[in-house]
Formats: structure tokens, C-alpha cells, sequence
């Protein structure tokens, strides 16, 4: 018997051996053909199989404290609430742990009667170490940056030293937002995260807005999971894709891809890198527009309004001369690439891509490595990714490749539709539309920290009295840098220096 299965266990590990031999060498996709599906595709999907051999899938929790060796990161704290109101990153707290502390924290230590978490209970907060730049907090160990192998997917050179990191307890979220530049690649790698991703046309029924402002990102006011549908009715016209990223998958999120992203086991890690592309030089300029608009207007209110408008992310509002010298600096780069992509289609065609090497800046972030003004002098055109998605390409959906496909109308928004009906005391379903939108202004700005029209001036009957209607600075902003209305302007304007 003893020699039969030991027989057996050895015929067992030749077959693991030739299967990992396999398994290790034979990607489903070559870079080349992985390339073409990130730049052409258009829709999100997961690719399986891709990563198996990257050391990078060694990066769980325990593995990155004992890397990180007592070296503190900032977490976001958030609140486990059953809200209807997103809660953005200006609504958080703040604490600065080693992955140890948070490691204790989320294990659920009886009591963790010190340290930093101590004033957040377990059950009732998330944390959150989110968009950690890997070159700037692995600073001293630049040799872990080659465990990240975007090559694999056709871009030579990217490693973890252009990547971003993300570790959060259950429950840890980042609210629906669009990335005005790129588009993503995530590799899940401890723990899952669910994501709820909506495509670039459903931008006006996901109420986008520029406050709290961050450059490069642009927020929903819909709490997407809770929406409250009597604020947002237009919420029902969207088309959720929703996807479970498991460890060893890669979800493609293409460009102006709308996410909203959760944490659902107890420890989640991730890693992303955000490629740059061609269309990125237009978007630099609406970023551009943006920007001076919100910080003009913004500046303008009294501080002691008290709105907390720009995204932690942030590190400044930046006065009128530097965002003047900003949208110049962008609108040359623009002009720039035009000229090059001319040049470009009067040599014989090229289409092999440069391999970006600097460091990508998707976001202004406090980071050393990602110095504002090193990213908005757009240095680097030649760097961007110039693979043309000319031809609809063949896209080998399957086993290693799968679609993230819509969600039937059906099951979504069921706990929401409740909301919805029993919501007579505050309106009635022949108030109109227009009521319902100045009653959620006023809800929205009680909510947050607006003090500008107290909740209690409402008329008996429910409806806002007449000469309390006031419409915020906010109300203005979000119609003012509306992503229509800023692509329009953009537009004139770089019509304007056409020569
Ligand atoms: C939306 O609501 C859900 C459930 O109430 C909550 O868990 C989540 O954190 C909220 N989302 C945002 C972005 O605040
Ligand atoms: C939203 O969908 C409803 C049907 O559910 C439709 O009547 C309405 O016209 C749509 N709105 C827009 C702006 O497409
Ligand atoms: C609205 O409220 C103000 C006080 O908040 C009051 O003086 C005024 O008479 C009200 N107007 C109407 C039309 O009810
Ligand atoms: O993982 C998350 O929480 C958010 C990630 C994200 O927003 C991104 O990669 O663009």
C-alpha cells in the first residue's frame, strides 16, 4: 500500500511539473496580440492565465509588511454606513499605520486599545491604503518594481516603478468615478473586489460632478450601489457591467470607462497601471479649463462656507496664473501631437509604440516622484502610446478573455426601487421633475458641509419656498464644467489656435 501511493503521489508531481512547465511558458495571449486588445477594445473584460509567473502574485498582506519593514502609509477611513450619498474622499479620516496595525486592525483584534486605529471600531469603519505609487513607497527597494510585468501585455518597460497599489479591509471603496486620461489595467492579487463599471454613455445619468475637485477624475453624485432614484431618476437609464476580480485576474478598464470599486473579503490587494494614450493631449486641455474654472469660482466663495470642495489629492488650488500657464502648456502639447501624428502619416507607417519609461502621473499626487509640474509640462509626448485602434480588431473572447457583460435590467436596482416608493412624505410623483431636482439640491448641500440653506426652509406642503430656492455655487459649477460643456469649450478653443 505505502509504496502504491507514494508510486501515485510521484506520478502526481511529474504531471504538476509538466503542467506548471506549461502553464508557466504558454500565455493565452502573445504581448503583441494582449496590446492590440487593450488599445482596441472598447468594453471591459478580465484576462485569465496572463500572470501566473508574475512575483508580483506574491504581494499579499504578509508578504508586503514584512517588505515595508515598519514603514508607515497613510489608510482612508470610511464609515460601514447604508448611505444614499456617496462618500467621497473629503468625507474620510485620515491615519498613518504600519500594514501590521492595519493587519491586527482587520483581523479583528478584540481590542486594539492603541495605535492609530484605535479610535476606528472594526465593525463599523473600513481602511483603505488606496492609489499607492509602488516607486514612491518602495523607494529603497527598487528591485521589487520588476515584479510587475506589463511587457506581458506589449508594453516594454513597465514595471511596478509605473504601477499603483491598493490594500483595503471588507467593505473599503473608491466612489464612482471616470478617469479623464488612459485606460487601466488592474491585476487583482489577495482578496476580491467587485466592480461596477458603466460605459462612457451613461456620463449624464451618472449626474457627473467636479466637486470635491480632482484633477483627472470626475465624480458621480449617485451612490451607485444605494441609488436614491428620487434624486437621480435618471440613474435607471444606465447599464451596469458588473465583474468580480479574483487573484491572478486583469480587468482592462477601457478609456472614460465609468468604476465604482469594493472591497468584498476581508483583505484585498491590488495593482494598476494607467496607459497612457493619444486622446489623453485633448483631455489635458478640458482638464486644463477645468481647473482654472473651479479654482476662479471656488476661490472666489467665502472660506467660511466651510465646503470642503478640493479632493484630499489634491495638494493645493492653484492660483489663476499658474492654471493660465497650465492650459497653455496643454494646449501646446496638443498642437505638438497633431503635428507629430501629421508627420507621422506622411512617413511610411509605423506603428510600433515607444515604450513610456517615466513614471505616470493619472493623478495630482502628493508624491515625490510625481511632481505636478513635471507631469503638466508634458515633456513627453513621444512617450504616449500611438497604437492606432483604426480597425475594429477581432477580439478572441473565451476561456483566457472574458467579456464584462451588462446586467440584466431585471436584478438591478431592486432594494433601490423601494427607496423610491416609499418616499411620499417629502414629494409627490406629480411634483414634477424640477421640484424633485431643487429638493435634492437642498437635501444634498444640508448633507454636506454647504451651509448655505438650512433644511428647515421648507414650506409645509414639502416644496422649497420660493425665496429660499437658492442655487449654490456648486449647482452653477456642475452645469458650468459639465464634461459637454468643457469638451466644447475645449474645442473652440483649440479651434482658435489652428494655424
Ligand atoms: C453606497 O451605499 C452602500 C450601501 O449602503 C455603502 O456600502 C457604500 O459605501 C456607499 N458607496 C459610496 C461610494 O459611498
Ligand atoms: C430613460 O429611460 C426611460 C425608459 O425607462 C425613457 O422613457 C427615457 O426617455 C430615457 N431617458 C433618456 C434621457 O434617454
Ligand atoms: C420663505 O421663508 C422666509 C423665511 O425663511 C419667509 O420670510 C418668507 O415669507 C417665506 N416665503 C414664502 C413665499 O413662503
Ligand atoms: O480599486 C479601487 O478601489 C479603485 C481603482 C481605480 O479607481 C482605478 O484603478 O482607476
Amino acid at each position: 500500500m505505502y509504496h502504491k501511493s507514494s508510486l501515485y503521489s510521484w506520478l502526481f508531481g511529474v504531471f504538476l511539473l509538466f503542467f506548471f512547465y506549461i502553464g508557466e511558458d504558454v500565455k493565452p495571449f502573445t504581448p503583441g496580440k494582449a496590446k492590440e486588445i487593450v488599445m482596441s477594445l472598447q468594453q471591459p473584460a478580465v484576462f485569465c492565465n496572463m500572470v501566473g509567473d508574475w512575483p508580483a502574485l506574491r504581494w499579499n498582506t504578509k508578504y508586503l509588511s514584512a517588505v515595508l519593514d515598519g514603514k508607515t502609509i497613510q489608510f482612508r477611513l470610511g464609515l460601514k454606513t447604508e448611505d444614499l450619498v456617496p462618500q467621497f474622499e473629503t468625507r474620510c479620516s485620515y491615519v498613518e499605520a504600519t500594514l501590521e496595525e492595519f493587519l491586527a486592525w482587520s483581523c479583528g483584534e478584540p481590542s486594539c486599545p492603541s495605535g492609530p486605529f484605535s479610535c476606528y471600531e472594526y465593525s463599523k469603519y473600513w481602511a483603505y491604503a488606496d492609489y499607492k505609487y509602488i516607486a514612491r513607497i518602495f523607494e529603497d527597494k527598487p528591485e521589487i518594481f520588476q515584479d510587475v510585468r506589463w511587457s506581458d501585455f506589449g508594453f516594454p518597460g513597465r514595471s511596478g516603478k509605473e504601477s499603483t497599489l491598493w490594500i483595503g479591509s471588507e467593505g473599503a471603496n473608491t466612489p464612482c468615478h471616470l478617469d479623464s486620461y488612459g485606460c487601466n489595467l488592474v491585476l487583482q492579487v489577495q482578496g476580491r473586489k467587485r466592480w461596477h463599471l458603466f460605459p462612457p454613455g451613461d456620463t449624464s445619468f451618472l449626474y457627473p460632478t467636479r466637486i470635491p475637485y480632482e484633477e483627472s477624475s470626475i465624480f458621480s453624485k449617485v451612490n451607485v450601489t444605494n441609488p436614491d432614484l428620487r434624486c437621480f431618476p435618471e440613474f435607471r437609464n444606465t447599464t451596469a457591467h458588473v465583474v468580480t476580480l479574483s487573484p491572478g485576474q486583469v480587468l482592462l478598464v477601457p478609456r472614460h470607462w465609468w468604476h465604482y470599486v469594493e472591497s468584498i473579503d476581508p483583505i484585498t490587494v491590488s495593482i494598476n497601471s494607467w496607459i497612457e494614450l493619444d486622446a489623453d493631449h485633448e483631455a489635458r486641455v478640458e482638464e486644463a479649463i477645468t481647473r482654472m474654472l473651479v479654482c476662479a469660482i471656488k476661490s472666489a466663495e467665502n472660506p467660511s462656507d466651510g465646503d470642503l470642495w478640493l479632493n484630499p489629492t489634491e495638494v493645493e488650488a492653484t492660483s489663476h496664473e499658474i492654471n493660465l500657464q497650465y492650459l497653455n502648456e496643454a494646449v501646446s502639447a496638443y498642437l505638438r501631437s497633431q503635428k507629430a501624428s501629421l508627420s507621422e502619416q506622411a512617413r511610411p507607417s509605423s506603428t510600433a509604440a515607444e515604450p513610456r519609461t517615466s513614471a505616470s502621473c493619472k493623478r495630482k499626487r502628493r508624491e515625490a516622484d510625481c511632481q505636478p509640474e513635471g507631469c503638466r509640462l508634458l515633456t513627453h509626448e513621444s512617450g504616449f502610446s500611438a497604437f492606432k485602434a483604426e480597425k475594429p480588431q477581432e477580439i478572441p473572447f473565451g476561456p483566457h478573455l472574458i467579456q464584462v457583460l451588462p446586467q440584466p435590467q431585471e436584478t438591478r436596482l431592486m432594494g433601490a426601487a423601494a427607496v423610491e416608493s416609499d418616499g411620499g412624505d417629502l414629494l409627490h410623483e406629480n411634483e414634477g421633475g424640477h421640484l424633485g431636482k431643487l429638493h435634492c439640491t437642498r437635501k444634498r448641500l444640508v448633507t454636506s458641509n454647504d451651509r448655505e440653506t438650512p433644511a428647515h426652509q421648507m414650506d409645509a406642503d414639502g416644496s422649497p419656498n420660493a425665496s429660499q430656492t437658492a442655487l449654490s455655487t456648486n449647482d452653477l459649477l456642475d452645469c458650468l464644467v459639465n464634461p459637454r460643456v468643457i469638451g466644447l469649450v475645449a474645442r473652440l478653443l483649440l479651434e482658435r489656435t489652428r494655424v
